[in-house]
């Protein structure tokens, strides 16, 4: 049975009590029990830990081997300032999965960019609480590939180019 650790980061224990018109009404624990369900249709297991501190998520990522397959995170407000927790997701030898609620890139130029996704899997961000269903979906696809084909991810080094982009670029 393959088995993940769903981490959320500062503030997400606030959800559903502030701030709806952003986040919307869904409540921490609703979240994490629809996710607690899907894992279970699929036959997965999840383990859930939210943490306001750094320092607690970088510990939490790097003991995940050994116990998880793979790591789901919204590391929140760390997403866009934290090399502390990308440092953890890039040397960790799991699959790591990053999902908003928002779509951090339609906000504030500040959550532009995360330093998390450039060493995630993949980023999910925009869905509300769907992208966490998505983003347990894509991890859990991730984990239960075939050896060969389950590469940490796709970088743009492996994803094949149409001829035609590839003609253009050699000139
Ligand atoms: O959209 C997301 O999921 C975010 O990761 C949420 C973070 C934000 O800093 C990121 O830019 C995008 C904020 C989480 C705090 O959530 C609250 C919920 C209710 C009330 C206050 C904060």
């Amino acid at each position: 049975m393959k088995k993940i650790l769903v981490i959320h980061g500062p503030n997400l224990n606030l959800l559903g009590t502030r701030e709806p018109g952003v986040y919307g009404t869904a409540t921490l624990a609703s979240i994490n029990g629809g996710l607690l369900k899907s894992a279970a249709k699929a036959g997965a297991k999840v383990d859930f830990f939210q943490s306001n501190h750094e320092g607690e998520i970088v510990s939490r990522i790097g003991a995940a081997p050994g116990s998880y397959d793979g790591i789901l995170i919204n590391p929140a407000a760390y997403t866009h300032t934290s090399v502390a927790i990308r440092d953890a997701v890039a040397a960790v030898r799991l699959p790591v999965v990053e999902v908003h609620l928002s779509n951090i890139y339609a906000r504030e130029a500040f959550r532009h960019q995360s330093l998390i996704s450039p060493v995630a899997a993949g980023q999910i961000s925009g869905f509300g609480t769907h992208s966490y269903e998505l983003g347990l979906a894509a991890l859990l696809k991730l984990v239960s590939a075939p050896a060969a084909s389950s590469s940490k991810t796709l970088s743009s080094k492996s994803v094949k180019r149409p001829a035609a982009a590839k003609r253009k670029t050699r000139r």
